[in-house]
């Protein structure tokens, strides 16, 4: 691949004097722009390995080339991300979608790139063809405990695997529920799942995580095991300090608060992971902050007032991941833009003058509350964003370095037209 350091070198060079101007200027309006470029550089975004590919509807798929055929090119693919934006140091795997053949190798290429190997994801969501025991009725709540068995053993060998990469936690999501009325006993389909999630938790490493991911509905339609966030608490409170809640932005019934539901899961210390992606409708696996950008910076608020209020690391202590898979854009540039929207609404967040803010609430002062939130995510802080790229070698505008180097063209000479990338 042609994308090396100096051509971003030239592309920054060309750049350089038009974005020094406007991060002059965007030092003059927030207090504190140094400190949020060096929280900037810090931050990392894990990329899912089966957002590489073109994403499908049930209607129909339309690959656009040069998808990635293996783990090894979804390896590099993710790397190319890196060393655009150096935000994307973590690649998330999906088993059976990317079984790592030889540990060794595979964490070998993924270092080469930079990357390390953020939550490994189970899937009882999908039959597989050597499978013995169908997933039709559910997995972990099934009421055939041999169902249940198998699912919990996929999840130990999902553990295996990550163990063999560097990975430090798993991210269980169920599609479990029912679709028609009478179909389920809630109460049995809940003690069922409790009990699988109990056995597959014995099995985590000290040092893991188990994330609980939840989802309103899809593909049950009636009632979904794991439905929202109170019910992930519930299950996640059960099973102890290594288990907490996975808020995946997509996966809530429309208008749900879900600023509220981040500030209040940090504050039971129960929050632990993030699926970033936005929609119009449902899960529609969308851009990030494509058409709710303010949304997006208010999550971040909280984000950054609950993490700080408990001394956490912004970085470091949860676990960041874009899930998005559409059908339309070139997986690669939509990534780049889902990167480039939460690194800006994570600068809009730590630019919020909280002192102020605090001071507005305790004085029941509306007007000036709305005012500081509002002032913050308006004034324009892309260059704060660029500036952390630049400084760590990433380039200044990363969509139109990929576009110009003709990156995809290449992909698709190397890889093929037609190749289609395992995932959704
Ligand atoms: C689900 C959920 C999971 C993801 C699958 C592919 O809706 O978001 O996180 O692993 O899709
Ligand atoms: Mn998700
Ligand atoms: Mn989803």
């Amino acid at each position: 691949m042609k994308l090396n350091k100096e051509i971003i070198g030239n592309h920054n060079a060309d750049l350089l004097s038009k974005h020094e101007a406007k991060l002059q200027f965007t030092a003059s309006e927030v207090a504190n722009a140094e400190a949020i470029i060096e929280k900037l550089m810090a931050f990392q975004i894990a990329i899912p390995s089966w957002a590489l590919g073109t994403g499908g509807t049930r209607f129909g798929r339309f690959p656009g080339g040069g998808e990635p055929r293996s783990l090894e090119e979804k390896i590099e693919d993710v790397g190319l991300l890196h060393k655009l934006n150096q935000s994307s140091g973590a690649i998330s795997l999906h088993i059976p979608w990317d079984i790592p053949e030889n540990y060794q190798s595979i964490k070998t290429l993924a270092g080469e790139h930079g990357l390390a190997f953020d939550a490994v994801n189970s899937n009882t969501f999908q039959d597989q063809a050597d499978q013995k025991h169908s997933y039709k009725f559910g997995s972990l709540q099934n009421v055939n405990k041999a169902i249940r068995k198998q699912a919990v053993d996929h999840n130990i060998e999902v553990i295996k695997h990550g163990v063999g990469l560097g990975s430090k936690s798993l991210t269980v999501w169920l599609s479990d529920g029912s679709c028609f009325p009478g179909q389920l006993n809630f109460r049995k389909a809940y003690q069922n799942t409790l009990e699988s999630l109990q056995e597959i938790y014995a099995a985590l490493p000290s040092d893991w995580k188990l994330f609980l991911e939840y989802k309103s509905y899809e593909p049950n339609f009636y009632s979904t095991t794991v439905a929202d966030w109170g019910q992930s608490l519930s299950y996640v409170q059960k099973l102890g300090d290594k288990a907490s809640t996975l808020v995946d932005l997509g996966h809530h019934l429309p208008n749900a608060n879900i600023e509220q539901i981040v500030g209040l899961l940090l504050m039971e210390g129960k929050l632990g992971g993030f699926h970033f992606n936005d929609s119009k409708y449902g899960d529609d696996d969308l851009t990030a902050g494509c058409v709710k950008p303010y949304q997006l910076f208010l999550i971040f608020n909280e984000l950054v007032e609950g993490m700080d209020a408990r001394g956490m690391n912004h970085a470091k202590d949860l676990g960041w991941m874009i899930d998005a898979s559409h059908n339309v854009k070139d997986p690669l540039e939509d990534l780049l833009q889902s990167v480039e929207a939460i690194m800006l609404a994570y600068a809009q967040a730590l630019s919020v003058d909280r002192k102020a803010l605090e001071k507005a609430q305790e004085e029941n002062d509306v007007t000036k509350a709305q005012e500081i939130l509002q002032n913050a995510y308006r004034t324009d802080l892309r260059a704060l964003v660029a500036e952390a790229r630049l400084r760590t070698n990433g380039a200044l505008n990363p969509v139109e370095l990929f576009r110009a180097t003709g990156v995809r063209n290449e992909l698709i000479k190397e890889r093929g037209a037609v190749t289609v990338a395992t995932g959704l």
